[in-house]
């Protein structure tokens, strides 16, 4: 059985941007890497959000690998945020360009991992029986891999269609002359709606929290803007990186306190933000996420947007947020709001009156029955420990993953877990991943590994663990930085809050990229202090 076991020094779980780039690092480095990655196709999050209307909330010039000079010169977006064919394509293109295919194994699930201590490697084994060994395990699935199926009763006796916006078909989906629901109004719903309300009879919305909307403003990418970027494209990914989200430098967020400034200039500076679009509008002051009073204000400049735009004025009423701005992401939308003066679209509020059960026609809430073709689920994911938690993940003398987690993801720098060797999280839990660019934190997650690993065979060790101790403090200072802001005024998925059961935890880190990304580097320049190196 061993002996049909093949060996590796690294293996990788996704072929995501993250395990791409891994992928890419791991054999600059000598390694033999392979990754593996359940998808008939490599790009993850990008192959499997192909919703109508589905495109990256950060600009594309911005939401790229910076990685290889020659490849961001040569690529071209073709909009100011792109869309999920051209993002599926460019992970196409890095695949091909660095000549990564004969590394990845696609249609592979992994099933699960236990580390062999006496030999310090990693078994892994995937649902079809294969089986490998491999030195260094990457976890790069994905913080938003795990699609969330609300256990609705009586959906499995609704006869037609259901949708998951992060499970969507490969084959185009028509919607004219259906009658179609979406349950959900975050950022996949915000994306999806004005486009399913173009093709549908009728669109009936249900929404549990009305959402926060900026405008995108996307459009063609502007060719001048894109010369003058990649005139010098290097510094511009360097300012980016030392920018609180990783992104950003374009317009920099304004350092003056929301309260500090009259109305006026309040009112002048939301609405400068509101016409840039997309996040811009959260750098309009400096505390607008640290401080509930100058959230207050900019919560209340978005609904009144909502007012003007929404015609019916219980329907506007209704798409109102009470809830912290930010505190769940800002969603950014190219007409949701608008899409409610549509004849066509109607809007349920289920949070009064919950979804009480499907039936074979449609769904009861609220003792009234609403008949559709077709369910769209807009609903989110069990993030950043789902797709993990959801393997047989065994670390020293069989510790499993569900058993460390059971209280939260105890980690160290997001990178590390304690009792789990030669094993690397990207862009997961306890680092900024959430906050911030990902295509950002994944390159400097993947940079830091290798530096890591190269140092483990400079210095002739076989493994490297978190301590204990080191997570404790580490899950203490995300707590800390979490309580440092308005995040955890709100039910979101960064603190487990959107899965039943899950147990409530401020999972990413709130402290910003720059300070995270100089925490790990003092971490390395200390001989990886807080991990124990064999
Ligand atoms: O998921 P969500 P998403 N009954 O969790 C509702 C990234 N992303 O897929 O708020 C009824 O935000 C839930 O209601 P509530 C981005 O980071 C980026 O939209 O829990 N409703 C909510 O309205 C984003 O934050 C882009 O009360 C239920 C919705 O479903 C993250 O992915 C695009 C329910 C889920 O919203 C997740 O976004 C898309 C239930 N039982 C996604 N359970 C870009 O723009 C859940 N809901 C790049």
């Amino acid at each position: 059985m061993l002996a049909d076991m093949k060996s590796v020094d690294l293996l990788i779980v996704g072929a995501g941007f993250g395990g791409l780039y891994m992928l890419h690092k791991a054999r600059s480095l000598g390694l033999e890497a392979l990754a593996i990655e359940a998808a008939p196709s490599v790009g993850g999050t990008w192959y499997h959000n192909r919703y109508p209307g589905a495109r990256v909330d950060i600009q594309s010039m911005e939401y790229s690998y910076s990685f290889d000079e020659a490849l961001q010169q040569q690529w071209c977006w073709s909009e100011r945020y792109a869309p999920q064919p051209e993002l599926l394509r460019y992970a196409n293109h890095v695949a091909d360009r660095f000549g990564l295919r004969d590394g990845i194994l696609l249609n592979t699930r992994v099933r699960g991992a236990h580390f062999d201590e006496a030999a310090r490697r990693w078994q892994v084994f995937a649902d079809d029986g294969r089986r490998w060994s491999a030195r260094f395990l990457v976890m790069a699935s994905g913080p938003l891999s795990s699609p969330n199926r609300p256990d609705f009763p009586g959906l499995q006796d609704f006869k037609g269609a259901v949708l998951h916006t992060a499970d969507w078909p490969h084959e185009p989906v028509d919607f004219s002359g259906r009658r179609v629901a979406v349950v959900g109004t975050g950022s996949s719903a915000v994306q999806a709606i004005p486009i399913i309300a173009q093709q549908a009879r009728e669109l009936t919305v249900f929404q549990r929290t009305a959402a926060y909307a900026a405008p995108a403003r996307n459009g063609p990418l502007d060719r001048e803007f894109e010369a003058r970027i990649k005139a010098d494209y290097a510094g511009f990914r360097a300012r980016n990186r030392r920018m609180h989200g990783g992104f950003g430098t374009l317009l920099p967020p304004n350092p003056v306190s929301a309260l500090a400034v009259s109305a006026q200039e309040r009112e002048r500076s939301f609405e400068e933000r509101w016409r840039v679009g997309g996040f811009a509008i959260l750098g309009a002051f400096n505390d607008l996420l640290l401080n509930l009073e100058s959230n207050a204000l900019l919560a209340e400049f978005v609904r009144t947007k909502i007012r003007a735009t929404v015609e019916d004025p219980q329907t506007a009423a209704l798409l109102q947020p009470t809830h912290t701005i930010g505190c769940k992401r800002l969603c950014v939308d190219s007409g949701y709001y608008e899409t409610f003066n549509r004849p066509n679209v109607r809007l349920v509020n289920i949070n009064q009156a919950p979804i009480e059960r499907f039936t074979a026609t449609g769904l009861l809430s609220g003792g009234r029955s609403h008949d559709f073709d077709t369910l769209v689920l807009a609903t989110g994911f069990d993030a950043m420990t789902g797709t993990m938690l959801r393997l047989d993940l065994r670390g020293r003398a069989g510790l499993r993953i569900q058993d460390k987690w059971r209280a939260g993801p105890l980690n160290y720098l997001g990178l590390g877990i304690a009792g789990f060797p030669n094993l690397f999280n990207i862009a997961g839990p306890g680092s900024t991943s959430a906050f911030t660019n990902v295509i950002v934190a994944i390159e400097h997650h993947v940079d830091w590994i290798a530096d890591c690993i190269c140092h483990l065979q400079a210095h002739d060790k076989s493994s490297i663990e978190a301590s204990e101790a080191a997570e404790t403090a580490w899950t203490e200072y995300v707590n800390k930085a979490a309580r440092r802001t308005v995040f955890l005024s709100c039910n979101s998925w960064y603190l487990g809050a959107n899965i039943a059961g899950k147990p409530r935890m401020f999972m990413p880190l709130a402290d910003g990229f720059p300070r995270y990304a100089d925490h790990c580097a003092n971490v390395a320049h200390k001989g990886y202090e807080g991990f124990v190196l064999q």
